[in-house]
This record gives C-alpha cells, sequence and structure tokens, in this order.
C-alpha cells in the first residue's frame, strides 16, 4: 500500500473532509484482511513525488499489486503515470473522498488510465475495496 502527500495527516486534519481515522489504522486494517487471505502487507508513504516513483520501479516484481492513494500528485504527475504505465504491477488508484463533488482541479485524473481500476469516495472502505479486488480468490 502507497500513500502520496499529507496523507500522514489523516486523522489529525481537516477531519470533516477525509474522516477520524489515521493512516495507521488503515494500515492495521488492511494487513489484517490481506493476511486472513495468506498475503503480507507492506505500507509505505512519501511527500515527495520523486521518492513514490522510486518506491514504484522497486515495487515492480517484488509484490503482487498496488493499493495507490497518491493524493493530490493525482492531477499533477506525469511522472507517476509514466511508471506505472512502465511497471507490470496492476496499480489501483483509491480517493477516501469523491474527487469529482470537490474542486474542479480535482476532477481530473492523470493516472487512472494506467491503473488497473480506481475506487474513490467510499472513505477507509476504498482501501479495503482495492485490497479485495487485487486478492486471486475474489477474482
Ligand atoms: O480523497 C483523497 O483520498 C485524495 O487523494 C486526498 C488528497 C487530495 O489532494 C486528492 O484530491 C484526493 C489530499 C490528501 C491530504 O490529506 C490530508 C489529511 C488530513 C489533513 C490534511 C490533508
Amino acid at each position: 500500500m502507497l500513500n502520496g502527500p499529507n496523507l500522514n495527516l489523516l486523522g489529525k486534519r481537516e477531519n470533516e473532509v477525509y474522516g477520524e481515522f489515521t493512516l495507521q489504522d488503515i494500515e492495521n486494517e488492511i494487513t489484517k484482511l490481506v493476511e486472513d487471505y495468506g498475503y503480507r502487507l507492506d505500507s509505505k508513504q512519501s511527500n515527495h513525488e520523486g521518492e513514490l516513483v522510486d518506491i514504484l520501479q522497486a515495487a515492480d516484481g517484488e509484490y503482487d499489486g498496488v493499493i495507490f492513494n497518491p493524493a493530490a500528485y493525482t492531477h499533477t504527475s506525469v511522472a507517476l503515470h509514466d511508471v506505472i504505465k512502465a511497471i507490470s504491477l496492476p496499480v489501483i488508484e483509491v480517493h477516501i473522498s469523491n474527487i469529482h463533488s470537490r474542486e474542479e482541479f480535482r476532477h481530473k485524473s492523470l493516472l487512472a488510465s494506467v491503473c488497473y481500476g480506481q475506487i474513490i469516495g467510499f472513505g477507509k472502505q476504498g482501501y479495503r475495496l482495492a485490497a479485495l479486488a487485487l486478492l486471486p480468490e475474489q477474482k
């Protein structure tokens, strides 16, 4: 699981937009979920675009899939578009909020077209839905 800029602030600020839960709460939930299916979760967060690119490059061949909330880089990053396209991992784009009901600049994702799928607007439940979509038993 990979989370982009400012998601380390979950549960600490802007609770009315993103909810009361912390990133650690999500990590704990998804770890438990995937472990029930015999998988392991690694979780990383970075505020830096290049570091997210490095993490995705290094993940290729090492993991079965990526649950990725690219946060604000969703709307701006050609570098993330290119790396998701270049690697063979299924990447699921997750957003806690419904980006289409927010400011216009959030309506466009530069990443959706190269992701395996996109789950938006279901709060932290979106991470769970993404994990289920990646687990082979669910297909
Ligand atoms: O809804 C989402 O998950 C977003 O990816 C969240 C991003 C935003 O830029 C995207 O448009 C939609 C922002 C993450 C910032 O998270 C914060 C959490 C608590 C306090 C402040 C920011």
